[in-house]
């Protein structure tokens, strides 16, 4: 094995849509911050679950929903394992990161006023960005920015400052899916709680990457998608403090999210239900708790260093290309490469690349924010996962040169 393969590259056989050629080149995925692929045991668990158990859940009294149900439940208790909260009732599903920002973002209306503050930061995606924009046009309360340093890290300095009393809510993310910037979560989260402002955390791009401990972090909500971390799509959890999620009124109303329903009104389940109205989806929970069981298997910190040091392997390499410039250079970062060669646009390199077999993402990867700081149109993005090997990088390092020679 490389030295620099922390990870076996028989990974890669688990992921039988990775075994395809791209115009005519084998297939080299590195846009997996827009999304994973996922293995092998996720595919068998989502049509073992529609071949075998499927039946709506949490109403039936026949055996197949009740085999449904448990499923269902058991990767609730899957996904808490894997966040290590407190509680089973503290994870939400939801159909991922967007819904779950807009979820509490939308209880917040019934707790703001005029003269209340948000914290957001500046290096957000955009799903961490409009609704609390919302959220302040709905209730007149002021919005705060954390700035950007040149670097791709947040001014924690200008961060402190911005706290006091009147901020109700900090919002950011755990890693910046534009630039790979690891957020000190805990400092930041310990600063927002001694104003006593409640703390909401992105982890789209943390939680396929690390471990995540929310008790450790002591954030108050913690939003990813299922797809980001080998689950299906349409997939998401929110987790959320106990004191929150029973002060925090429903989002959405209709079946399985009550307890008694009178024409004059209704009364509402408890933790975790009273979010969860309507029929779920089912085989994606069941689709994401084979993910978090794979990720568990292969091993969360090995799939961390692999991919660490995969970044620092790929991030050395590339600088040595003529007339590239990198975005992101924070000290902490993980598994994000964002860049640019001068005079030409991203997504011609984009296209370039494709043409090769190399799968990135280019433009402003829903961060317009972060590239106005820069004053660019967007980057060329090379995202990695469990599954990326050195061979893929020295793919794309030859790809971004041959670009560069046609380009520049
Ligand atoms: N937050 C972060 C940090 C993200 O990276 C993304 C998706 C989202 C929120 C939204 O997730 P969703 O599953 O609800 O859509 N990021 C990307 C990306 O970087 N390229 O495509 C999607």
């Amino acid at each position: 094995m490389d030295p620099r393969n922390l990870l076996p590259t028989s990974l890669l056989d688990e992921f039988p849509i990775l075994k395809q050629t791209i115009n005519g080149r084998p297939l080299v995925y590195l846009d997996n911050a827009a999304t994973v692929q996922k293995p092998e045991c996720v595919l068998n668990a989502v049509d073992h679950y529609y071949r075998t158990d499927n039946a709506n859940v949490h109403r039936g009294v026949h055996t197949l929903s009740q085999r449904a149900t448990d499923s269902f439940e058991a990767a609730r208790e899957q996904l808490r394992m894997h966040l290590n909260a407190a509680h089973t009732h503290e994870i939400l599903w939801t159909r991922g990161t967007t819904e779950g920002v807009n979820l509490v973002a939308h209880g917040f209306r019934t707790f703001l006023q005029p003269g209340d503050a948000l914290v957001v930061s500046t290096l957000e995606h955009h799903s961490n960005l409009v609704p609390w924009q919302m959220l302040a046009q709905a209730t007149g309360a002021e919005l705060r920015f954390i700035p950007l340093l040149d670097d791709g890290s947040l001014d924690q300095d200008a961060y402190l400052e911005l706290l006091d009393r009147r901020v109700k809510l900090v919002a950011f993310n755990h890693i910046s899916n534009a630039l790979g910037t690891v957020n000190p979560v805990q400092s930041m989260t310990a600063a927002a709680h001694q104003v006593g402002a409640a703390v909401f955390v992105d982890g789209a791009q943390a939680v396929p990457h690390s471990t995540v401990d929310v008790q450790a972090l002591d954030v108050d909500f913690y939003a990813f998608s299922g797809h980001k971390m080998y689950g299906p799509t349409g997939m998401g959890v929110l987790y959320g403090k106990t004191e929150w999620l029973e002060r925090l009124p429903p989002y959405m109303g209709g079946g399985e999210m009550i307890d008694q329903v009178r024409l004059e009104g209704s009364t509402y389940a408890g933790l975790p239900f009273k979010f969860e109205a309507g029929t779920p989806h089912i085989a994606g929970a069941i689709g994401l708790a084979e993910a978090s069981r794979w990720m568990h298997r292969v091993g969360l910190e090995r799939i961390a260093r692999h991919e660490d040091e995969l970044l620092r392997y790929a991030t050395a390499k590339l600088q040595t290309v003529d007339g590239i410039r990198l975005y992101g250079t924070a000290a902490h970062k993980a598994a994000v490469i964002s860049f640019n060669l001068d005079g030409a646009h991203p997504y011609d390199v984009g296209m370039l690349l494709d043409q090769m077999g190399i799968a990135v993402r280019t433009g402003q990867h829903c961060t317009q924010p972060i590239m106005d700081r820069y004053g660019i149109p967007g980057t060329v993005r090379a995202s990695l996962a469990a599954y990326t090997t050195v061979e893929h990088l020295d793919t794309l390092v030859d790809g971004v040169q041959k670009a560069a020679r046609m380009l520049l």
